[in-house]
């Protein structure tokens, strides 16, 4: 495609590609990329709270400042409920799920996003970003219900995530190949940068919190000593989930959060950050597995459900599997 190509445009064009889509995902994403873009605004000011003023107090010019998750929260439930193509939203940052408003049509799909990933890099300026999924809601009346969101991964009809870093970006797939766009700041407008990403079957990069080492499962203790020992691979951790997958997306090799003897599953979020990562990886060419099974296989049985994350390219997807079996 040309060089300029528009997000709006782009989708566009891959509509016309299959005659199956309503449209509806057009818009859908469209508002995405709008959300994206207020967002990206407000982390491009983080550094500046002294001066514009500190969560929970009033700036100088005496506005209530909101915390950057809750704000990210808000912006992307603001831009996408009164749209009429969902039927309710659930988020990393919310207990229950919320339908969306009766004053506005209520559509067929159901989303699920982590709005403000890696919360804790904020601080130092370190790349951060939002986590998205979609599918169709299952239920029929009025109001969307709980099963709508625990459906099985292999269920997603779209996910992505937007990378706040070096510059704005915005990554989907709706099941036709993972296209990535570049916010170009002179012009407010995401370009498309990175068409039909695939990934390499094998990468000289491994990531994972080491601090953890100690409370690891034998196997995963065995598997980073083998990669040390073999000195194949750098380490390279951000402790953002969005820019840890985007550089795997991008240069390969693996990410790991394993479940350990603390935390049996892990940290991560099944439905927010594991399922949408999952989509996109194989999407692209990678695996994505928890240990026991393919992550788009599972069912949540709650919307907060944690798991293991095993992910990144096909072959060191397959050696890590390996040592879990103990026949590495
Ligand atoms: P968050 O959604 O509250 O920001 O937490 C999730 C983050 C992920 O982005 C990242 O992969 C992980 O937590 C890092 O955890 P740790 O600090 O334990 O390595
Ligand atoms: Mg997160």
């Amino acid at each position: 495609m040309d060089n300029g190509t528009t997000l709006t445009r782009f989708i566009l064009e891959q509509e016309r590609q299959h005659p199956e889509a309503t449209g509806e995902f057009t818009a859908l994403i469209n508002d995405i990329g709008i959300a994206a873009k207020l967002v990206a605004r407000e982390v491009s000011k983080a550094g500046l709270v002294d001066i514009l003023g500190l969560t929970g107090r009033k700036n100088v010019h005496g506005e209530h400042v909101q915390k950057l998750d809750e704000f990210a929260n808000e912006v992307f439930i603001k831009s996408l409920e009164y749209t009429g193509h969902l039927a309710a939203i659930a988020s990393e940052e919310m207990e229950d799920f919320c339908p969306v408003p009766e004053f506005f049509p209520r559509g067929k799909y159901i989303l699920l996003m982590d709005p403000l990933d890696g919360s804790s890099n904020i601080d130092v300026n370190i790349s951060i970003g939002t986590i998205f999924c979609i599918f169709k809601r299952r239920s029929e009346g009025n109001v969307a219900s709980l099963g709508d969101f625990l459906q099985p991964g292999s269920a997603i009809v779209c996910a992505g995530y937007v990378i706040y870093g070096s510059s704005t970006m915005l990554v989907y797939s709706t099941g036709h190949g993972v296209h990535g766009f570049t916010l170009d700041p002179s012009i407010g407008e995401f370009l498309l940068s990175h068409e039909s990403i695939r990934m390499p079957e094998r990468g000289k990069i491994y990531s994972i919190n080491e601090g953890n080492y100690t409370i690891w499962e034998d196997w995963t203790k065995e598997y980073i000593d083998d990669i040390k020992m073999k000195k194949e691979k750098s380490l390279r951790y951000v402790g953002t989930l969005v820019a840890d997958i985007h550089r795997t997306l991008l240069k390969g090799g693996i990410f790991l959060y394993p479940g350990d003897k603390k935390n049996p599953s892990g940290k991560l979020r099944l439905l927010y950050e594991c399922f949408p990562m999952a989509y996109l990886i194989e999407q692209a060419g990678g695996y994505a597995y928890d240990g026991q099974q393919r992550i788009l296989d599972k069912t949540p049985v709650e919307l907060h459900e944690r798991s293991p994350l095993i992910i990144g390219s096909k072959q060191d997807v397959e050696e890590v599997l390996k040592f879990i079996k103990g026949g590495n």
